[in-house]
């Protein structure tokens, strides 16, 4: 394959700085020498900068969303880009960069007539919109942006709106009451840790993967860092304790792999800041290669 890495420094959606420095951290952790070795192509394309957008005044109630914005403009255009020329990887950068990347690879898809599907692998489920959110931090919006959720004044409209019942979230554990409400009225799939303890996590996956390959669909991977357990994964700004261990982690991205599904990837919400000499970074790194075919031994197929 051609792994095209896309750095997205987006810090704008939520309060804590440090994520812009994600991008370099994926880079210094050997991701773009973990592709090539498994027999990848990789084109770095270096840093994005976001869109010329209006100043953020403060005065909104929303984290610094004309920034956001203008990285929405930026991200839909180079994911629309990057699709038809090899597997963009886009390095983040917070949650709020797939508010671009997602509707980038929808218009994508459907220049190809093909329906896009959408694996969120996260804590929390990113349904909110401007008008919704606690927190005015756009990073828990994308979900609901991409699935064309009213309330978001400002943005590029949505053409390709991802259908519902394409999206499957694993790993929630952190969800609040307006968010939990709006949720549980949609078809999207979602599962919480406690389902994942009843079930094993690859029950679930197993049959999203299914339902994408009989589709003939794109698939899209979202992995926020907060879906890992702080225990293995603690640089990231918004940390919920009982997330997916090492080893369920690398098993769904072995078996995204092994599905031969995945048509692009966000790598989000690391915020090397806060890390402990880069761990955080190199299980991210490690677990981008075990989607994209590191493995112990071959299976029998
Ligand atoms: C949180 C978003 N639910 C909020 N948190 C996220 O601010 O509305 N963390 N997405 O990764
Ligand atoms: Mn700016
Ligand atoms: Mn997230
Ligand atoms: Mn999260």
């Amino acid at each position: 394959k051609t792994c095209i890495l896309i750095g997205a420094p987006v810090d704008s959606g939520k309060d804590r700085r440090g994520c812009l420095m994600g991008p370099d951290a994926y880079r210094t952790a050997g991701l773009s020498e973990a592709l090539s070795d498994l027999g990848h192509k990789v084109q770095d394309m270096g840093n994005l900068t976001p869109a010329t957008h209006a100043p953020d005044t403060g005065e909104s109630k929303l984290v610094r969303p004309n920034e956001t914005v203008g990285w929405t403009n930026r991200l839909i255009r180079v994911a629309e880009d990057a699709m038809g020329r090899g597997l963009p990887i886009f390095m983040g950068g917070d949650h709020s960069l797939s508010l671009g990347s997602v509707a980038g690879v929808a218009n994508h898809a459907a220049t190809k007539d093909r329906p896009l599907f959408v694996l969120w692998l996260d804590a929390h489920s990113d349904y909110h919109t401007p008008e919704t959110t606690g927190s005015g931090n756009l990073h828990g919006t994308p979900l609901g942006y991409v699935t064309g959720r009213s309330g978001f004044g400002g943005f590029p409209a949505i053409t390709n709106p991802v259908p519902q019942e394409n999206i499957c979230i694993i790993g929630l554990r952190s969800v609040d009451a307006a968010e939990r409400q709006a949720l549980q009225q949609t078809a999207i799939r979602r599962h919480d840790m406690r389902s994942i303890d009843e079930t094993g996590i690859a029950a679930p996956l197993a049959a999203f993967l299914d339902h994408v390959a009989a589709a003939n669909g794109l698939l899209h991977v979202s992995l926020d860092v907060d879906f890992l357990d702080p225990m293995i994964a603690p640089a990231v700004g918004t940390t919920v304790p009982g997330g997916a261990t090492m080893r369920e982690a690398h098993l769904v991205m072995e078996m995204i792999c092994d599905s031969d599904l995945m048509t692009s990837l966000d790598l989000v919400e690391l915020n090397p800041f806060l890390d402990d000499h880069g761990r955080t970074a190199m299980v991210m790194v490690d677990l981008a290669a075990s989607s994209l075919g590191r493995r112990v031994f071959d299976r029998p197929t």
